[in-house]
């Protein structure tokens, strides 16, 4: 058999990066985990090539070449999927569909031929093994969840480095939490399911063999959902690998409840974590206890990102505006908190519910869900009718967006990050691509761009206060270019539904 792996497109959206990617002249964020980990379980006979098309184009000899087309998406990637699957039928080539979109929407897709949904550990072997047979079913799912201590390697053979900012591992699948909006623990579960020491290290280590040494991002839906084995088997495992290592840092994804923790807090940055992704949501009490995000109450929020920054742990934050107990004074205490707290990366969307949480059902019962998601968070839509009018919300969230990444407040909450961190002590990795990238932010924020006098303004107190966080005040420079074009400016975005 030859599997051609296809990963649609991403639209123009907050997390594609794309406008601060060309600045290292890369052409994705990461390649995709699920495809590779698919193409590991697949019969070692099998011929296996990837076609990622934030990469390059679907080509006539890929679909010439292949026998079947293993398609992935996330919801967001609707309008590319669909494309790629009409080019794949016209040109002959069965089409086999499984992760986050199919899993969503699978009845929407007539012409694929064969759904392998949920976790591929468990549904893909009945998939080869119907195969084998001849006794193919069009759809494959289950309501188990597998243990991914027994999940091989992903292929990372298959990828083209050179063209990818960071790399994707994965420890864990599921979270502790059980937040309204959230839907991780309706696909993955409640109770983290997490690899071994041996089995993360060896992962890191085929990535290093292969040359990598850029960024590593733990796509974990919470990294801390198991501490004790953390702090015991796993960090300790990650620490000894760093050793004697430059580059690599890691970032992955955590609950607030991180910072109650002095030991883990400081493992973690001892083992490389540079920047965490955290669910701040809100710094509205009433509104955290409605989504039900218990873990982020009764703390001073503001306070608890300043100690991680001081601990050398970057912390970008998701917020949600829309909740039923918000007010309009929400947008103003939204910016504030967001200015103070020095998180520079600041995902604001609406409120969404997405299918199966309980929020949906919630909302459901009440005739208030209206349509499908975007499956882009920031593009300003949501699915359900809000409390507040949503003329007023729309309109709110418009004005909170153009203030929080208007350049003069951008460039101020950088250097309000950047007083508070502390660097950890990890030796860097050169490439040529951050001297191009150093050159072009000078061209294209400092001589074009309409954020020229605060980037400079930014050098300058960089230069004299810390000067060896230049580069990380650089690259954030970058980050808020993108940010810039996807919030003020408007983009493509996600297809509307
Ligand atoms: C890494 C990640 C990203 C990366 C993507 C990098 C990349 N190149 O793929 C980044 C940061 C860019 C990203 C962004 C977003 N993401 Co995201 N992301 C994830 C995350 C945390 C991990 C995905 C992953 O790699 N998992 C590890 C692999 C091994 O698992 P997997 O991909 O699910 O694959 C398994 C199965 O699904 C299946 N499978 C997958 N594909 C296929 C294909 C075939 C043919 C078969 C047989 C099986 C199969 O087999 C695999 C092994 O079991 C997931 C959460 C999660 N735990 O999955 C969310 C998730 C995929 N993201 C989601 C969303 C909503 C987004 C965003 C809109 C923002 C946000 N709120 O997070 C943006 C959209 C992107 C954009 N540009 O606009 C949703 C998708 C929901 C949906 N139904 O589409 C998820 C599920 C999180 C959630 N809470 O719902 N994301």
């Amino acid at each position: 058999m030859k599997v051609l792996l296809v990963y649609p497109e991403f639209p123009d959206t907050f997390w594609s990066f794309k406008h601060a990617l060309k600045f290292i002249r890369k052409k994705a964020s990461s390649p995709p985990l699920g495809l590779l980990t698919v193409a590991a379980i697949l019969p070692p006979i099998w011929e296996v090539r990837l076609a990622d098309l934030n990469v390059r184009p679907l080509s006539s000899q890929d679909l010439e070449w292949a026998d079947v087309a293993f398609v992935s998406a996330m919801v967001v990637q609707r309008g590319s999927a669909k494309r790629a699957i009409a080019a794949c039928k016209q040109a002959g080539v069965m089409v086999v569909a499984g992760g986050p979109l199919f899993t969503a929407e699978y009845a929407d897709f007539p012409n694929v031929d064969v759904f392998v949904l949920n976790e591929a550990e468990i549904t893909l072997p009945d998939f080869l093994a119907d195969l084998d047979r001849g006794q193919v079913k069009r759809v494959y799912k289950t309501d188990k969840f597998p243990d991914i201590r027994r999940t091989p390697a992903p292929r990372w053979e298959l990828v083209d480095f050179k063209n990818y900012a960071t790399m994707d591992v994965q420890f864990s699948r599921g979270c502790p939490y059980n937040c309204e909006f959230c839907n991780i623990t309706v696909l993955f579960g409640r109770k983290p399911r997490t690899k071994n020491a041996v089995q993360l290290v060896g992962e890191l280590d085929s990535l290093y063999k292969l040359g990598w040494r850029g960024g590593i991002f733990f796509v974990d839906d919470n990294f801390i959902g198991n501490k004790r084995l953390l702090k015991s088997e796993i960090l300790p495992a990650l620490i000894r690998w760093r050793q004697g290592k430059s580059g690599l840092s890691f970032s992955t994804e955590v609950s607030i409840n991180l910072v109650d923790d002095d030991e883990l807090v400081g493992m973690m940055a001892e083992a490389g974590f540079a920047t965490v992704f955290i669910g701040i949501e809100t710094p509205d009490e009433q509104s955290l206890a409605e989504c039900n995000k218990l873990q982020n109450t009764g703390r001073d929020l503001v306070a608890s990102v300043k100690r991680l920054q001081r601990a050398g742990i970057q912390v970008q934050g998701g917020f949600i505006v829309g909740f039923d107990s918000d007010r309009p004074s929400i947008f103003q205490r939204q910016i504030d908190f967001i200015q103070q707290s020095g998180i520079v990366s600041a995902m604001v969307g609406l409120l969404q519910a997405p299918y199966g949480t309980p929020l949906y059902r919630r909302l459901m019962a009440e005739g208030r869900i209206l349509a499908r998601l975007s499956g882009d968070n920031v593009d300003g839509s949501t699915n359900i009718i809000p409390k507040m009018d949503i003329q007023v919300l729309q309109a709110g969230y418009a004005r909170l967006l153009r203030h929080i990444y208007a350049p003069v407040f951008y460039y101020e909450r950088v250097i309000t990050f950047l007083k508070e961190y502390k660097p950890p002590k990890m030796r860097l990795h050169f490439e040529l691509a951050y001297l191009y990238a150093f050159w072009r932010s000078i061209y294209v924020l400092g001589i074009k761009g309409v954020e020229r006098t605060q980037f400079w303004k930014l050098w300058a107190w960089v230069l004299i206060h810390r000067p060896r966080l230049f580069p990380q005040a650089i690259t954030l420079a970058i980050y808020g270019y993108h940010f810039r074009q996807i919030c003020l400016l408007g983009s493509e975005g996600a297809e509307p539904v």
